[in-house]
């Protein structure tokens, strides 16, 4: 199997980590947004990363990644059956994919992407408003929602945890650490999830890029 793209997209470091928490084996091809690649752009029409190849089977989009995968190796579970929490462990995905990431996005095109990996200057002033005017909310958002059981959705972990973490080392990368202060459950989530290995191997090859 392979996932195409660069952990440091928020989306494919999901991917990795579920794939790794469901315990496939996978190799991650290295492509940039946009790759023209025909084998990356047959997984991948638009050139958005990530894409996935298993075998004659391609697919972009981390959420139909991680739904594929899940009904290839039902075990362990991280997309629960039971309706209720099923619903909501789409409802967090769908939360990080577009509102959380949508506002870290803003902060991280502007500020690492474009100046740092295309050589543009980026929008500072549109990535300043983002973290003063759209991040806010989201944090304390979560912060008042995660449960005593420090599991978005019942008393393990599910696709919603993954989710929701994902962001959180592109946040630090643009300038934006979660303060413990503020959002203390939040930030020991977060903690946990990035302990696990699932994680922590994306982290420690990114911290070449972005040391410190
Ligand atoms: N909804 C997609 C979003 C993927 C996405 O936007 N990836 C970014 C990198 S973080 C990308 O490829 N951007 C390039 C573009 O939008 O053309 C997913 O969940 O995979």
């Amino acid at each position: 199997m392979i996932i195409y793209g660069s952990s440091v997209s928020p989306f494919v470091r999901k991917v990795i980590a579920f794939a790794t928490e469901k315990g496939f084996e996978f190799k991650v091809r290295s492509e940039n947004p946009g790759s023209p690649d025909p084998e990356f752009r047959a997984a991948s029409p638009f050139g958005k990363i990530p894409g996935l190849r298993d075998g004659d089977y391609t697919l972009a989009d981390s959420s139909a990644i991680v739904a594929y995968l899940e009904a290839l190796k039902p075990e362990p579970a991280l997309i629960p059956a039971e309706p209720r929490a099923r619903g909501k462990t789409i409802w967090w995905d769908e939360f990080a994919d577009t509102m959380l990431m949508g506002a870290g996005n803003k902060i991280f095109f502007n500020r690492i992407v474009l100046p740092k990996f295309r050589g543009q200057p980026g929008d500072l002033a549109a990535a300043d408003k983002a973290e003063r005017e759209e991040l806010p909310p989201l944090l304390d958002y979560l912060e008042k929602s995660l449960p005593a059981s420090g599991w978005f959705v019942g008393d393990r972990l599910t696709l919603a945890d993954l989710a929701v973490a994902t962001s959180f080392a592109n946040l630090r990368y643009a300038g934006c650490p979660l303060q413990a202060a503020q959002h203390p459950k939040l930030s020991a989530f977060v903690d946990k999830m990035y302990a696990r290995r699932s994680f922590a191997r994306s982290l420690e090859k990114e911290a070449k890029l972005f040391p410190g």
